[in-house]
């Protein structure tokens, strides 16, 4: 399996297709390709993939969050790229989430850094002004379905065997709490009941229960899921931008606007919850626990 071995790696590949090479048959081959790409971009017309390649399971450390906003604003400084795919370059896991390991005895410094570049991600996604298709093959855990909620759209495979995927903000299960813009986003997406019940047990759901609630939007065979999330790219990208834009602000800028003006406020929130005894022994447990599940 490939790791990444630093925390320091911090690298956009800046391909001509890349994952979309595997469905465009007239696909350019890759300039470079290295493990060590946290993230991979590539363009083909008006679309453009921005694949996770944080591996085993995409967990987003403060250098993963950094490549993910920096492959986004790559991307829209293409004024011709109208679409983008969001995926994982796993089909196992879309994202674990947080790297734990950010949050756990952590560098005073470095968790302000961590907690405002993931704020960032979040603007920078769910703010984009491109039609954003979540490419949802693998489990999509805690912020990794922060991830697939912030798309505008997303394909969700059905499981490949036995192995089916789950998505969900399942924080509570290890004693850890959304943060007030995570949460916010469960409950507009699959609405207040629904949401309240999903945060408090830390639900995670199946493809088809997360089709029933809108987490996902589609659900498909998972050979299917790149390809259906090309087609819906391409279908979005033909409305007229600034229509699709702006009915996408008229649900979103508020929404936005609130966490830009209480950024700061955030970030000491969620260290001092963070640093809390009480959390971190519950992350270290947490931690230790996936380490000996496979034990
Ligand atoms: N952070 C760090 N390491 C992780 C994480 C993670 N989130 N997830 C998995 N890993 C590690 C595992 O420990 C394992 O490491 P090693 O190989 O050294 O033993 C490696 O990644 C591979 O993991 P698995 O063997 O478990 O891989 P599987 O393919 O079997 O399973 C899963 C993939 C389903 C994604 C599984 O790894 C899993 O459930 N991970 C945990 C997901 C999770 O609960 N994430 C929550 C993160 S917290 C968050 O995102 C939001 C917090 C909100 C803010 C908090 C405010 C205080």
């Amino acid at each position: 399996m490939l790791r990444l071995g630093s925390r320091n790696q911090f690298q956009i590949s800046r391909c001509i297709q890349q994952n979309a090479s595997r469905y465009f048959s007239q696909a350019v081959a890759s300039s470079s390709s290295s493990s060590s790409l946290l993230v991979e971009t590539s363009i083909d017309g008006n679309v453009a993939t921005l694949t996770m390649n944080r591996l085993p399971v995409n967990s987003l450390s403060l250098e993963m969050c950094e490549a993910i906003s920096s492959g986004i604003k790559e991307i829209e400084a293409n004024p011709k790229v109208q679409g983008l795919v969001l995926a994982s370059s796993s089909k196992s896991t879309f994202s674990a989430g947080l790297d734990l390991n950010e949050l756990y005895n952590p560098d005073s410094d470095r968790l302000t850094a961590f907690w405002r570049s993931f704020q960032q991600v979040f603007l920078d996604l769910y703010g984009s002004r491109l039609a954003v298709i979540g490419a949802i093959e693998g489990n999509a855990p805690a912020a990794g379905c922060m991830l697939a909620l912030s798309c505008d759209y997303r394909i969700m495979s059905s499981g490949s065997g036995k192995k089916v995927p789950l998505i969900g903000l399942n924080e509570s299960q290890f004693g850890i709490v959304a943060p007030p813009f995570l949460g916010h986003l469960m409950l507009r997406t699959v609405g207040q009941r629904e949401g309240e019940i999903a945060l408090s047990l830390g639900k995670l759901y199946t493809p088809t229960d997360a089709l029933q609630v809108k987490m996902a939007d589609e659900v498909v065979d998972i050979e299917k899921v790149l390809e259906r999330s090309y087609a819906c790219a391409h279908q979005w990208a033909k409305i007229p931008p600034h229509a699709r834009y702006a009915s996408k602000m008229l649900a979103r800028k508020q929404y936005l606007q609130e966490l830009h003006d209480t950024r700061d406020e955030d970030v000491e929130a969620f260290k001092g919850f963070v640093m809390n005894e009480q959390v971190q022994k519950n992350l270290g447990a947490y931690l230790q626990s996936l380490k000996v599940k496979k034990k």
